[in-house]
């Protein structure tokens, strides 16, 4: 069966110690009623977002992937945000390696056929949209997050799976080129982010 175009993109996801600090510090925002939130285990910072990408596009990309040095970061998530677009989000403090890394990632990508999705990187986690009117707190203990490895994940959405994931397709790091195959087709395969 031909695989069909996949909804990929790059990003960094923490581990669950991690996602369990950010889901304290969202506690600590005031939200309105109708603010919806990234849900447990989602949350990450995106590096490229690339769309639909196809089958042949896909092998390329993770070949290229895996050449691109990774050196451990130490991020230091600490500044809460409400963009105009509704978005509530909690930044890292600025990183030359973080910035590094998307530079390294961005220079591979044109090889494969693949653009580069935002010319301008801002690091991100998304916390929750819909949210013009939240509330940051007043002060943020900074969560510290040491990142080892960037992935490959695909956004798999409804109706092709319930409720919408994310599923990693690979992972780029310590370990280079530990492909989870065959990649998963259908939704129902590969690894799945541990939601609540
Ligand atoms: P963000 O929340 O970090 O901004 C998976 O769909 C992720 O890719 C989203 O959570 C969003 O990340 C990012 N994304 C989705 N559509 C995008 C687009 N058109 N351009 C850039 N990033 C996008």
């Amino acid at each position: 069966m031909i695989q069909p175009p996949r909804r990929l993109f790059i990003g960094l996801i923490p581990e669950r110690p991690i996602q369990l600090q950010i889901q304290r510090h969202c506690r600590e925002w005031a939200w309105p009623t109708d603010a919806r939130p990234e849900r447990f285990g989602r949350y990450h910072i995106t590096l490229h977002f690339l769309g639909d990408v196809g089958l042949g596009p896909e092998h390329l990309l993770r070949r290229a992937l895996r050449k691109v040095a990774v050196e451990p970061l130490e991020l230091e998530l600490c500044v809460p945000e409400v963009w105009r677009n509704n978005v509530a989000v909690l930044r890292p403090a600025n990183h030359d390696g973080l910035q590094a890394l998307y530079d390294r990632i961005a220079l591979v990508l044109p090889a494969t056929g693949l653009q580069p999705s935002q010319p301008q990187f801002k690091p991100h986690v998304t916390l929750a949209r819909n949210a013009g009117q939240a509330t940051p707190p007043a002060a943020t203990k900074p969560i510290r997050w040491r990142v080892n490895e960037f992935v490959l994940v695909w956004s798999v959405l409804f109706p092709q799976a319930k409720p919408a994931r994310y599923e990693i397709v690979e992972r780029f790091g310590a370990t280079p080129g530990q492909a989870l195959s065959p990649p998963a087709t259908n939704g129902q395969q590969g690894e799945q982010l541990p939601l609540l």
